[in-house]
């Protein structure tokens, strides 16, 4: 039989309330932006920490937890990650995308130069532990691990954000070499490159819209 405890920490508030922090909290998210211009200004490892663990708060199949972070800010390390990643979007923007990716790229001015991979003070590596291991080391299996994994990142990068730090979701491709600049072991898979910081002054941003409510969702 399961020891289940007491729920602490949960927070009851009125109708009204509730209405008025989802209002809140929406208003606070519309104004992330992905950001591709950085500022090299410094963010304390503190913020990262908390907003780590922010993210390992996340809900996971079978509570395995199976996501890894590695949060880098040695320059020497940024380089070695900004010229494997560059030459992988080299060969991306040249031959692998089709003419149909290259065109629906084309709004957001990217290009395979990746310059705020060293501008930014942080890059947050996160891995996909595709199984776990025992203390014998066996594997064990993990549970809907893309899932769990996805909702961690978005966490993360919401708790960034509410910091006040912008964020760029970066999926070089394929990102192998992010194993094994950063020594990741076998069971790991890399999964998002975050990249953190402040946004350069005068910071420019594609110009899109966000899909109206009644686009993204149905009530029944
Ligand atoms: N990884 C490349 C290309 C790219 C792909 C998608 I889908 C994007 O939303 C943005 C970029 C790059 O980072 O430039």
């Amino acid at each position: 039989m399961a020891e289940l405890v007491p729920l602490e920490g949960y927070r009851e508030y009125a109708p009204d309330e509730v209405t008025r922090r989802a209002v809140e909290f929406d208003e606070m998210v519309q104004r992330r932006r992905s950001v591709r211009q950085f500022s090299d200004r410094p963010v304390e490892r503190s913020a990262m920490e908390a907003c780590l663990r922010a993210a390992g708060s996340a809900p996971s199949g079978a509570n395995l937890q199976p996501w890894h972070f590695v949060a880098v800010s040695d320059p020497s390390v940024k380089r070695r990650i900004r010229e494997a990643a560059e030459a992988e979007e080299r060969a991306f923007y040249a031959r692998r995308a089709t003419a149909e990716w290259l065109a629906d790229l084309a709004p957001l001015g990217t290009d395979a130069d990746k310059p705020f991979l060293e501008t930014a003070p942080w890059l947050i590596a996160i891995f996909a532990a595709r199984h776990g291991l025992t203390a014998a080391g066996e594997p064990r299996k993990h549970y809907y691990v893309q899932e769990s994994v996805g909702i961690a990142a978005g966490l993360l990068i919401t708790a960034l954000h509410h910091s006040g730090l912008a964020t760029l979701t970066h999926t070089p491709s394929p990102m192998g070499f992010l194993s094994e600049i950063l020594g990741r072991p076998d069971n790991e898979r890399p999964f998002l490159l975050l990249v953190v910081g402040h946004p350069a002054d005068g910071a420019r941003v594609p110009d899109i819209q966000r899909k109206p409510l009644d686009q993204i969702a149905t009530f029944v």
